[in-house]
């Protein structure tokens, strides 16, 4: 077995993991980041779209938002929308703040080029990664590289980035870990057309039918969701029957308003729940992202959340191995979690107002919040609050 040492240890290649890599960097603290897939496919998949203020100012601080401006989308806010109505909530009068829509696969490429511009060592395609020791002041991590080569390194920190389903969060063990679960029974039916889109801004639509949300990555390329039940097959889903969905829910036709549809180069579903793994920190094992909660992604939280996570731990990390001070580290997990929650609550609200199932009651409740929230200053300041975004500490 081969063995090295780092101070800290990443689990996981991708927005969170790199963004931390990068950051611990730029404050003298080195790291080696461990990778399951290949670089092509983390750099290729599809997911969120909306940066939130904090996280385009993390990415500023980083020296990473070049491209992101140059090529972005600064967003004032978006629009609601449900049979006969449309409404703007404009997040710059409202809380003063914009979102940026700006894909996550490019947030992942100006992540690549930094670390490799910088010479990080990141070990693509890994498998067997172990952790262990961590409830001691010197764990170890261990794996098989690409080449098949068994290795290990000692650490003075482990940080879990690894999302969902990777082995940090099962790192932590049961008598200390707490999971808090909500599963819900509609997915989204999520597609990538090579269209100009139909909109400035991104479209939320709520119809008896399902939600459906109309998204955009550049001048040439639209993104689109529709809620589907739980389990659906996305085969089941033809071209037309999508855009004629699609047209439908986002209220082609009203006042004027046209969908314009094109050509589909990615479908998929995608399962909705929301979950959080308390707490964030176990000894030297520190969890952040997808790695200790989910969001559903109606708030558009996801991503924002992960790089919220990496903004107060990559301070706590400098704090505790280059200048020996344990608080900031010691106060992660209560500190992310206080955002982690407000934005678990986000997520449920926006998913719960606008994502219909058969009950006609609940469709009034639902189209009395959607009213109260484009009519009412204090209700709109609330919603654009949260999704432009909180403060990092909060
Ligand atoms: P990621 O991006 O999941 O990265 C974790 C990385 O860890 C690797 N990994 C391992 N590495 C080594 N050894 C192992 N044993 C490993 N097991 C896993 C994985 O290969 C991966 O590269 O977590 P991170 O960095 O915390 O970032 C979080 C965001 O990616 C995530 O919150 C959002 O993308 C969530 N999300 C969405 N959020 C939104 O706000 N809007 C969206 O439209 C949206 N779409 C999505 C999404 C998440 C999806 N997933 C996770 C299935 C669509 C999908 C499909
Ligand atoms: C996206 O563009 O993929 C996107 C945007 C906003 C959301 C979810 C997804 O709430």
């Amino acid at each position: 077995m081969r063995s090295q040492r780092s101070q800290v240890v990443v689990v996981g290649a991708g927005p969170s993991g790199l963004l931390l890599s990068h950051l611990l960097a730029a404050r003298g603290v080195d790291s080696v980041v461990l990778e399951a897939r290949s670089q092509a496919y983390v750099g290729a998949r599809v997911r969120a779209g909306i940066l939130e203020h904090s996280t385009v100012e993390v990415l500023r601080e980083a020296g990473l938002d070049g491209r992101l401006r140059a090529e972005g989308a600064e967003h004032r806010g978006i629009h609601l929308h449900w049979p006969g109505e449309r409404h703007h909530l404009d997040f710059v009068d409202l809380v003063g703040r914009s979102v940026w829509a700006y894909g996550q696969t490019e947030v992942q490429k100006d992540l690549v080029a930094a670390t490799t511009a910088r010479g990080q060592e990141v070990h693509y395609e890994v498998t067997d990664v172990a952790l262990h020791d961590l409830a001691t002041d010197s764990p170890h991590v261990t794996f098989t590289d690409a080449t098949g080569l068994a290795r290990r390194i000692d650490t003075d920190a482990v940080v879990g980035c690894d999302g969902a389903f990777g082995p940090s969060r099962a790192a932590v063990p049961d008598g200390v870990r707490t999971t808090w679960e909500r599963t819900y029974p509609f997915s989204w039916l999520g597609i990538m057309a090579d269209v100009a889109p139909s909109t400035d801004e991104l479209i939320y639509a709520w119809h008896p039918d399902g939600f459906a949300m109309h998204s955009l990555r550049s001048p040439t390329v639209s993104r689109f969701y529709l809620q589907v039940p739980a389990g659906t097959d996305v085969t089941t889903w033809s071209d037309d029957r999508i855009w004629d969905a699609l047209a439908l829910r986002l209220g082609h036709g009203q006042d004027g308003w046209e969908l314009t549809p094109g050509p589909i180069t990615d479908r998929s579903v995608l399962p909705m729940r929301s979950f959080v793994q308390t707490p964030m920190r176990h000894g030297r094992l520190f969890l952040v992202g997808d790695a200790a909660h989910t969001v559903p992604p109606t708030g558009a939280k996801g991503l924002n959340l992960a790089v919220a996570d990496v903004g107060l731990l990559a301070p706590a990390l400098v704090a505790l191995l280059r200048d020996g001070d344990p608080g900031p580290a010691g106060s992660y997990s209560d500190r992310a979690l206080r955002r982690v929650w407000r934005c678990t609550h986000f997520s449920w609200w926006m998913t719960s107002m606008l994502h219909t199932g058969e009950d006609p009651f609940d469709h009034q409740l639902q189209l009395s919040q959607l009213r109260w929230v484009t009519s009412s200053g204090a209700a709109a300041a609330g919603l654009a609050e949260n999704y432009a975004g909180l403060p990092l500490e909060l």
